[in-house]
């Protein structure tokens, strides 16, 4: 068998390696701030505003205009669709807003899973056929990072190598357009929390699905400096009746990664996977501090645990926006010290600070 490749050309390395960099950049982290019509829709029931194009709108005007000071916690930003081509009510892009702060702004491309023919009720994630175009067009719109997000489950029998396969290669396809496009590639491989397993479990599925992930990535020439992971912790199923502190999260989520992912790797940002805003921070902080050596930046991209106080605290009044950026720029400094393993438990209060987030069987 022959094989013949090449390395994409310098100035394309050069461009990506310097945005994930950017994104990386110590003690910062990244906004998932990319719900769907449907997932935003469920946020804003909880606090009582309905699902319309203008109370999505007004939401991320919110988050995106919240003070400049949280672009010192903040490197980017993910938006869904609609955000990209929205503006602040005064007309403002809101791709400029956040570029004005620092924030990078990103867009998710998936769009959303479908299930796996005969499988346990597994599932892979579409949306590669008009990815080329997509992602030029994006560019051309000012984002310079996207992401994808596939979904694992742990049961008996799952994830199966066919569901492990499928998503290694669907993230690589993904991964290598978005190069290709000039635009860094945040690859979300997300093993579920729902079940009774415990933590070993967990973590040995990451590694295996972690290892196949990136056995695809190199197998579709992903120039891996210019490519951010972004994973689950690894921690016991919701229902496991086995309770994990910090400290072993942190252990076995550093193994997990240790294990399986290339030092070349411009960084990992962690998903919040339903944990409550405090169990987030609590635990990125012990992952920092976990002894042995991680060669990459380690931080967050939460969607879930940077929102839930703001959304609480907005409520969908006007008079409450202030609280409600406040509640983003100190829960977002949080993570910035979590970050660099410099926070204290409890050092940070907010308003759902320690409600769980999780939602059982959510379809995504
Ligand atoms: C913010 O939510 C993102 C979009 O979700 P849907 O496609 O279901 O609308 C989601 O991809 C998110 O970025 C990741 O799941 C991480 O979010 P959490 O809440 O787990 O930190």
């Amino acid at each position: 068998m022959t094989t013949y490749f090449h390395y994409p050309p310098q100035p394309l390395q050069d461009e990506l390696k310097k945005i994930a960099d950017s994104l990386m950049a110590p003690g910062k982290g990244i906004l998932a701030a990319d719900e769907s019509v449907s997932t935003m829709g469920k946020r804003l029931a909880d606090v009582g505003v309905e699902n319309s194009d203008e109370n999505r709108r007004r939401y991320r005007e919110l988050l995106f205009t919240t003070n400049s000071t949280v672009g010192n916690s903040l490197s980017g930003a993910i938006m869904f669709h609609e955000s990209v081509y929205q503006a602040t009510a005064d007309g403002v892009p809101f791709t400029q807003v956040l570029a004005s702060k620092g924030i990078i702004p990103g867009i998710k491309v998936d769009s959303g899973t479908v299930p796996l023919f005969c499988s346990e009720d597994e599932v892979t994630t579409q949306g590669l056929d008009d990815l080329a175009q997509r992602c030029a067009r994006y560019k051309r719109d000012g984002c310079h990072f996207a992401k994808w997000r596939c979904v694992l489950k742990v049961k008996r029998n799952t994830p199966s190598p066919l569901a492990i396969a499928e998503n290694a290669n669907v993230l690589a396809r993904y991964a290598s357009v978005c190069q290709a496009s000039r635009i860094v590639p945040i690859v979300e491989p997300e093993i579920l929390t729902d079940g009774g397993h415990d933590l070993s479990r967990c973590q040995k599925v990451s590694e295996a699905v972690l290892a196949a992930v990136v056995k695809a990535l190199h197998d579709h020439h992903v120039y891996w400096e210019g490519c951010i992971f972004k994973v689950n912790m690894v921690t016991p199923g919701q229902a496991s009746p086995m309770k994990a502190t910090p400290d072993q999260v942190a252990m076995a989520t550093a193994t997990a990664l240790r294990r399986t992912l290339p030092p070349a790797l411009a960084g990992v940002a962690f998903l919040s996977g339903g944990q409550s805003e405090e169990d987030a921070t609590v635990h990125l902080n012990a992952i920092n501090k976990c002894p042995g050596r991680s060669p990459w930046p380690l931080t967050f991209s939460y969607g879930r645990a940077l929102q839930a106080s703001v959304l609480r605290a907005w409520g969908g009044r006007d008079e409450n926006k202030m609280q409600a950026q406040m509640e983003l720029i100190t829960r977002a400094a949080a993570n910035s010290q979590a970050a660099r393993g410099l926070y204290t438990p409890g050092a940070v209060a907010g308003g759902a600070a320690g409600q769980g987030l999780y939602v059982a069987n959510h379809q995504y």
